[in-house]
């Protein structure tokens, strides 16, 4: 049988470079391979810096999730200290984080997902790169179309939250070493109440049942695009007086036959390879503390920029449906639907949560813990974005950055072949997808935007 060789490219509407080649014989998806097709280097670049600059070069990875990195790399230099932050830091760098999580989820689902799913209209940013297979009523489409126009507003609301915590959205100011530099300005809370209120009308009363909308019309994308069943969060979102976390963090399997309750979350099993991707080494897994980030464009058989970040060995899974896997809330293997609703139930869980964290910020309590980085030390600043886990990788020497290694959300999802030669998760979620239209696989568009990778992060 013919085999049809097929580029998607771009995959995503606004983090455009990702790349996905796929071989498709007899209406089926033979395999697949993601690529990130440029070179960034901040890893390089943040080398020689002062330590406190990565706060704020970092961010500059991505303007979707700019304060992810800010935070992480704060957590960084921390830990380092063995620094514990007042409460009211946790409930600013909280809402910091929220919004960003808001605003990043309602852009996924509104303006990269639902084209998908409904009839748009043509002109840009919402022409669908393929047509067919829209199965909601003319009157269906034209409500959800109608909230989608409205979600523009809301994703002002949550950067405008996210500017009042940390001075500015995106790449945020205000994120200090210790804790926040800035307490909230005499007003900023109701306004973020006011904020939060309009959120949460639109997140209940409209996002949510249009999830469900298309969840229940396209059913069968529950079968499709799943994920390899291991699942992984570095945690986030501590209690403010607790710190408990909401996400907690830690490795589970859901594998059919082998499901475990989560496990501790151990770093010293993370590595990443480079076996296919465009970088000098060995290929080995290797801890990224041990990682280099030498070019090498010509290399043979490599075919992208992202490293292959893996778990014990393992291809694990990030984001919003790793999360609720670790609090039990899903139970089954993840799948393309699967991923988009529990992005979308993330959403609702979050803005409730930064109601409660808002109504915990004393507005005379201190919002930092003065403290400057260290001379010279290692450590691991660990995260969640809001496409998943998020690691830096931070080596100190003589009062500088010597060694800085980022392992990202879309680098655990959208990974190239590791040295084994194991696909990565979006590689084998597509890999094996019946497809309708061998020219127009929209079924494969569907399972990869379920992931909202970013390649910006996942090259970095
Ligand atoms: Ni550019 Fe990011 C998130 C990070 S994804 S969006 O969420 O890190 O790799
Ligand atoms: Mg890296």
């Amino acid at each position: 049988m013919a085999q049809t060789i097929l580029i998607l490219d771009p995959v995503t509407r606004v983090e455009g470079h990702l790349r996905l080649k796929i071989a498709v014989s007899s209406g089926r998806v033979e395999s697949a391979r993601a690529q990130g097709t440029m070179y960034r280097g901040f890893e390089n670049l943040l080398k020689g810096k002062s330590p406190d600059d990565a706060r704020m070069l970092a961010q500059r990875i991505c303007g979707v999730c700019p304060a992810s990195h800010g935070l992480v790399a704060a957590d960084a230099i921390e830990r380092m200290k063995g620094l514990t932050l007042p409460a009211n830091a946790r409930v600013l760098r909280n809402l910091l984080l929220g919004a960003e999580f808001l605003h990043s989820h309602i852009l996924h689902f509104y303006h990269m997902c639902v084209p998908d799913f409904i009839r748009m209209p043509e002109s840009s940013p919402w022409g669908a790169a393929y047509g067919g297979d829209r199965r909601l009523s003319p009157e269906e489409e034209a409500e959800i179309y109608a909230h989608a126009v409205e979600a523009f507003r809301h994703r002002r609301s949550a950067h405008t939250i996210g500017a009042l915590v940390g001075g500015r959205m995106p790449h945020a100011t205000g994120i200090a070493i210790g804790g926040m530099g800035a307490p909230l300005s005499p007003g900023a809370s109701e306004t973020i109440a006011n904020l939060l209120a309009e959120l949460e009308t639109f997140v209940q009363g409209k996002m949510v049942p249009d999830a469900k909308k298309i969840a229940s019309a396209y059913a069968d994308y529950f079968s499709i695009g799943k994920g390899t069943g291991n699942f992984l969060c570095f945690g986030a979102f501590p209690n403010p007086s607790s710190g408990k976390l909401l996400f907690p963090k830690g490795f589970r399997s859901v594998v059919p036959g082998s499901p475990t309750p989560p496990a501790p979350l151990q770093t010293d099993k993370i590595t990443e390879s480079i076996a296919y991707s465009w970088y000098t080494g060995s290929g080995a897994p290797q801890s990224p503390f041990q990682g280099t980030t030498v070019p090498a464009p010509e290399k043979a058989n490599a075919y992208s920029w992202i490293k292959a970040p893996r778990y014990m060995g393992k291809v694990c899974e990030v984001g919003p449906f790793a999360r609720l896997a670790m609090l039990g809330l899903v139970k089954t293997t993840s799948s393309a639907m699967g991923r988009t609703l529990a992005r979308v139930a993330e959403t609702a869980i979050l803005v409730q949560a930064m109601k409660k964290w808002l109504d915990q910020y004393t507005p005379d309590g201190p919002v930092r813990v003065q403290a400057e980085a260290p001379a010279s030390g290692t450590a691991i600043g660990l995260g969640e974005a809001p496409r998943g886990s998020l690691a830096h990788y931070v080596t100190l020497a003589g009062r500088a950055i010597d060694k800085y290694q980022i392992v990202t959300p879309t680098s655990w999802n959208c990974s190239p072949r590791d040295g084994q030669g194991t696909p990565g998760v979006a590689e084998k979620a597509a890999a094996g997808t019946p497809v309708a239209n061998e020219q127009e696989p929209i079924e494969v568009l569907r399972i990869l935007h379920s992931f909202d990778p970013c390649m910006a992060c996942s090259v970095h």
